[in-house]
């Protein structure tokens, strides 16, 4: 019998270590239906993170390369330029691209450099034990702000994919979320634009994914959905804020 449906060819067939309910599979999987779609498994590289997705290198199915915290961006580039045929992504977490890593994804965008980022919001440090993050929002509790994010103690919560947005060398730019299939297919659609961006040359491209993490917002899976929704998305608002053909926030 012909099989109709069935795992990504560029994602592994074997068990992740995310926590019940984290997105992290679910992005996985998302990426690697698109390098499957694009038919570039053999000439992609992907760059793993320092976080929660450490291990990405297990589970895609791509030659990966292991970067130091908040480094995917530099590590990336050197890829990119060497083997200016390849189709390189990292794959990054908040503390990792907003904090460690925010001069490396800031010169990295503002150098136009022909790489795909995906930026996974969970707005806290999952993998250390739900630290604030720079994308922690107001009154969030996290394990360093156990009365909540106050402005005037630790500051705003930073949207970096807006200031991405503002670097002339950035072609795509785009923030989605994975809370329910109609924006898991979006968030699809958003990956496939960012790959497709990079392939035609056009400049550096960047998804931001709203993602969960059950474990340190001590919430079900299910609880967890509902609070991105209701919580995350007002503060980060989802949508293509810009495209090749000139497309802005909307
Ligand atoms: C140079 C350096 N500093 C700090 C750490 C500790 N560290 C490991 S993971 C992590 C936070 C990761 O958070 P995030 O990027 O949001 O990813 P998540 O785990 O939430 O997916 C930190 C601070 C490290 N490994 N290396």
């Amino acid at each position: 019998m012909k099989q109709l449906f069935g795992p990504p060819r560029a994602l592994q067939e074997r068990p992740t270590h995310y926590c019940p309910g984290c997105t992290h599979g679910i992005i996985h999987r998302l990426i690697a239906e698109v390098i499957d779609e694009l038919g570039v498994q053999e000439k992609t590289i992907g760059i793993a993170p320092v976080g929660c997705s450490v291990f990405a290198y297990d589970y895609f199915n791509v030659d990966m390369q292991q970067a130091a915290h908040g480094r995917a961006p530099a590590v990336a580039t050197g890829i990119k330029r060497v083997l200016p045929d390849r189709v390189v992504f990292a794959y990054q977490g908040d503390g990792d691209l907003a904090s460690i890593g925010a001069a490396e994804i800031i010169h990295a965008a503002s150098r136009g450099e022909k790489i795909t980022v995906i930026f996974v919001n969970n707005t806290l440090y999952g993998m250390t034990g739900g630290q604030m993050a720079p994308t922690t929002l107001l009154t969030q509790k996290t394990t360093t702000s156990p009365l909540g994010r106050k402005e005037g103690q630790h500051g705003f919560p930073l949207k970096i994919t807006e200031m991405l947005a503002l670097a002339a060398g950035a072609a795509y730019v785009a923030r989605v979320s994975v809370h329910n299939p109609t924006h898991i297919a979006r968030t699809r659609k958003s990956i496939l634009e960012a790959f497709k961006t990079q392939i035609a040359g056009r400049g550096f491209s960047i998804v931001e994914v709203l993602s969960t993490c059950p474990t340190n917002w001590g919430l079900s899976p299910l609880e967890s959905l509902k609070w991105l929704e209701e919580n995350m998305i007002p503060f980060y608002p989802l949508g293509v804020l810009k495209a090749p053909g000139g497309e802005g926030m909307k």
